[in-house]
């Protein structure tokens, strides 16, 4: 909650379609990478008392909610995305008593806090998986089991069910020597899918989700919850695809948006939110683009989730190769995939904004300038403004608020996610699809491992993360830029990319256009400046119920385009400058001759 407070949406303004508005058609969420946010006893490793020691800058920030990705008991395989005891924090992680405090902490300063839920999959070491095992166990059937493929050695190479492959490279299919048979997990073996067919499976899912939010929680976002329901043959079939070069076939039809999917997220809504207030849902929407599929699940009327995370302006500048072979975006291409994602719930449903999260390049190096100090202020403005002006809920990941760059990794033993380590070992060492030097060049690029190094509090050795002088380094590496890129410095600087999210925040608090009118996009073909019309029906002639926004994605000067110059048409009066990132006097200078300079961006009331 900023110093101004958020407002409540006037009657007659249309957000998701629901009457009343949710309370979150306003807000902003704030996501936190616990094992990089904060340490607090020296292991080098973030802590659950280190996110509540910090909550005060995140008020000051003026956020609205808190995701916190997986603080759960877990052998962290995949960083907590693997988890053994759903009921339980990771000791790593603190204690439940430290997650009540953070709880109450939070709730105090008028912040909300959003759990994740990882349920698509469990750990190999949660005791469902354990009992699984034995095939005359009542859970024998909670998880993807398979024989070995006809006429081979089970557990021998080759003797796969079939060809898929795991997200996180190799198979898709483990074989274990207790059952004699092979399961399935579509991301590292130490996480083995749940069978969602099964209804002792979701129903466990749902009391473990109830008690959550009977202690207080304020939601969940939902890890590839859209991947819960498989495409099944007739026979339980699991059809094979085409064989890629690295010797596996895509997991992603078998999984993606399955035939039960909106039974299982109505059945869910149902069993844990029916009768439930004040709460958020968001469900990573992983094989969901911008269209019919997300505004059906996301429309308020089906009861299913209040918003989506979709990917599809995300993967622009993945290559050939996938994201390992990474081209230069296009802005044609993400105006292409954003209007399609906001015309998607423009009547109906609702969408997340985001540009940044755990597994995803920081975008200030991804499609910002960082060759200078200046330059990565004013793209890391620009880019946010883009983004918060949209139509949906925004989405900040940690560090992104200070304009925090990617790692700058130059060596493979600096990386620690298993992601790009194990791909990097299949295309390079197994498959040989790629060169090393160009598949470290795609790790720089594109590797988790950019979002996650520490927060960068202040410039001392450590950022501030943990103590100066505890024994133990960071569990990542702190990137050098600490010294220049940090929390201290930029909250004492009323001109620092943290001050430019604070108004952003407040604007959206504030200001119905901004938070509930409609999306619009302009000059479509121009591949510099992004620009598009938020509006709200004018109630009477006189009030102004139009905004333009305008952002120059180059560190070129660029011409304004057509459709806005059109709006503008010459006439600029400076007190009608909304919000830019420039000073207002330039930025009315700017409109006025027609000009936006490098990574100029212009909330502009029409
Ligand atoms: O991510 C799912 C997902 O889509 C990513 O794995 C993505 O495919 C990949 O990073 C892009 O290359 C969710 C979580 O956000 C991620 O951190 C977990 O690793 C994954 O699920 C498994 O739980
Ligand atoms: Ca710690």
């Amino acid at each position: 909650m900023t110093s101004t407070q958020r407002i409540e949406l006037p009657d007659g303004v249309r957000t998701n379609g629901a009457d009343p508005n949710p309370w979150w058609a306003n807000s902003v969420v704030y996501q936190i990478y616990p094992r990089s946010f904060q340490d607090t006893n020296g292991d080098g490793i973030g802590d659950l008392k280190g996110i509540t020691s910090r909550l005060d800058y995140l008020a000051r920030l003026g956020v609205d909610v808190i995701w916190l990705s997986p603080v759960y008991k877990s052998p962290q395989d995949d960083n907590g995305y693997d988890i053994a005891d759903y009921r339980q924090i990771d000791p790593m992680f603190g204690t439940m008593d430290d997650m009540d405090e953070l709880l109450a902490t939070a709730h105090r300063l008028g912040m909300k806090v959003v759990m994740d839920l990882v349920v698509n999959h469990t750990s190999d070491e949660h005791p469902w998986f354990q009992a699984s095992r034995d095939a005359n166990d009542p859970h024998a059937d909670w998880y993807w089991w398979r024989p070995a493929k006809p006429g081979h050695e089970p557990g021998t190479p080759g003797a796969e069910p079939n060809h898929w492959g795991s997200y996180f490279g190799g198979s898709a299919w483990q074989y274990d020597a207790k059952r004699g048979e092979y399961y399935l997990h579509q991301f590292s073996k130490k996480q083995p899918d749940l069978n969602w067919e099964n209804p002792e499976v979701r129903h466990a899912v749902y009391d473990m989700m109830n008690w959550w939010m009977d202690r207080g929680i304020d939601g969940f976002r939902m890890d590839v919850i859209t991947l819960i329901s498989k495409h099944l043959g007739p026979n339980g079939e699991m059809e094979d695809g085409e064989i890629g070069p690295e010797g596996y076939s895509n997991v992603y039809w078998f999984c993606e948006d399955g035939p039960r999917l909106d039974e299982f997220l109505q059945e869910m809504h149902r069993e844990v939110f029916d009768g439930r207030e004040g709460y958020l849902t968001v469900g990573e929407g992983t094989g969901i683009d911008g269209g019919p599929r997300d505004e059906f699940i996301t429309d308020p009327r089906n009861r299913e989730l209040d918003m989506l995370f979709v990917f599809t302006h995300l993967d622009i500048d993945h290559g050939e190769g996938g994201k390992w072979t990474p081209k230069p975006m296009r802005l044609t291409d993400l105006k292409r995939t954003m209007a399609a994602q906001q015309n998607a719930v423009a009547s109906h449903g609702w969408a997340s904004i985001f540009l940044d999260n755990h597994d995803q390049p920081r975008v200030v190096s991804r499609w910002g300038d960082t060759s200078t100090d200046e330059l990565r202020v004013k793209s890391a403005k620009a880019l946010a403004l883009l983004a918060h002006l949209h139509r949906g809920t925004p989405y900040i990941y940690q560090g992104e608020e200070l304009g925090m760059t990617n790692a700058g990794f130059t060596r493979l033993d600096q990386y620690r996610d298993l992601e790009s380590i194990n791909m990097y070992h299949q295309r390079v060492d197994e498959a040989k699809v790629e060169s090393a030097e160009d598949m470290m060049a795609g790790l720089a690029a594109q590797s988790r491992d950019n979002a996650r190094t520490p927060m960068q509090w202040d410039s001392t050795p450590y950022a501030g993360f943990t103590a100066a002088d505890v024994p133990t380094q960071p569990w990542i590496e702190v990137n050098p830029n600490h010294t220049v890129i940090n929390a201290e410095a930029e909250v004492a600087d009323p001109d620092s990319v943290f001050a430019f999210y604070q108004r952003l925040i407040e604007l959206r608090h504030t200001n119905p256009i901004v938070a509930a009118g409609d999306w619009k996009l302009l000059d479509p073909d121009d591949e510099q400046v992004y620009d598009f019309l938020r509006s709200l029906p004018e109630e009477n002639p006189e009030e102004r119920r139009s905004l333009l926004v305008i952002v120059n994605c180059g560190s070129t000067s660029a011409h304004i385009p057509h459709d806005a110059a059109e709006l503008i048409h010459g006439a600029v009066d400076a007190s009608r400058i909304v919000l830019s990132t420039t000073d207002p006097d330039m930025a009315a200078a700017s409109l006025l001759l027609g000009k936006l300079s490098p990574w100029e961006g212009i909330v502009y009331q029409l």
